[in-house]
């Protein structure tokens, strides 16, 4: 979450938490529609968080609104939308904002009878209808960024997550695997503090991967070659479906020894999850069975 750099007014700031108990959908622990009451004119500012490994999808019903951030990071210039569904990453945020109109307004988590419901006493929901998908790589205007696609980069990673039969922590299986190998077998990407690193991340499996990189920003370049045409898209949860590929670049300016994995966590437990190392760094800490010490 971020706070604007100029505080505009908004009446209501709230923050809806999506989360899956024991197969329950719940929004604030909320497994129901939570309704209030709000003046048309007021201003919202919505911040959807997705706390579960899986994709969530909220729809955003009676109103036009815009989508102020992703992941923390505002868009620049974002305008207005409206039936477009919102697509969230596992541990992915989006921030939308709208003035409340007169009629009543539904934010509803795709799929469930969750959510949050404005100014809609009595007022029975609409069937949701099929609604595009809102896409960040589209959406907003340009605007410079430190670094972009065209600059010379120190470090270029491939990052390609597939599956194969295999081993892991002894027990055989479909494993996942990196660059082809099965978790221990999988790179280190060691870079120098200063490094503006260039990676390729591409799914060729038939899921989807909300991949996370602790402790950095990574600026989206493209997605299966297509270049991010609208404002910069910075994320540190980049939703890969099955087949995509994207590129994607960062400065290394967070010295570490960084965890980079999948943020369904159950992935990432079945071996999805590497590092990125700082040259100079190290860890008295093994890694592994013998030492206990399974990052998931
Ligand atoms: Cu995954």
């Amino acid at each position: 979450m971020i706070e604007p750099a100029q505080p505009t007014r908004i009446d209501l700031d709230l923050a809806l938490a999506a989360h899956t108990f024991d197969g329950v959908a719940t929004l604030n622990g909320n497994d129901g529609f939570q309704s209030r009451k709000i003046s048309s004119g007021a201003s919202v500012r919505l911040r959807l968080l997705n706390t579960d490994g899986t994709p969530r999808r909220f729809t955003v019903q009676g109103t036009q609104f815009l989508v102020l951030a992703v992941d923390g990071t505002d868009l620049n210039e974002p305008t207005l939308i409206e039936n477009e569904m919102l697509e969230i990453a596992g541990g992915g945020r989006v921030d939308i904002a709208f003035t409340v109109p007169l009629a009543p307004v539904w934010i509803t988590l795709a799929e469930t009878e969750v959510g949050l419901a404005l100014n809609a006493d009595g007022v029975t929901r609409p069937i949701t209808e099929a609604s595009a998908e809102f896409d960040p790589s589209s959406y907003g205007e340009p605007a410079e960024t430190p670094f972009n696609a065209s600059n010379r980069f120190d470090r270029r990673f491939e990052l390609t997550i597939g599956r194969r039969p295999g081993f892991l922590d002894g027990r055989p299986g479909l494993q996942w695997t990196i660059n082809g190998g099965i978790f221990p077998h999988v790179p280190v990407f060691v870079v120098r503090e200063g490094d503006l690193v260039h990676m390729t991340i591409t799914n060729d499996t038939d899921a989807v991967h909300p991949m996370h990189l602790h402790g950095h920003h990574l600026l989206v370049l493209s997605r299966d070659g297509a270049p991010v045409s609208g404002s910069p898209w910075w994320t540190d949860t980049l939703n890969i479906e099955a087949g995509e590929r994207y590129e994607v670049a960062f400065r290394a300016d967070n010295p570490g020894i960084w965890m980079d994995h999948c943020h369904n966590l159950r992935h990432a437990a079945d071996g999805l999850t590497m590092h990125v190392m700082y040259e100079g760094v190290t860890t008295p800490f093994k890694i592994g069975d013998t030492t206990h010490n399974e990052p998931e």
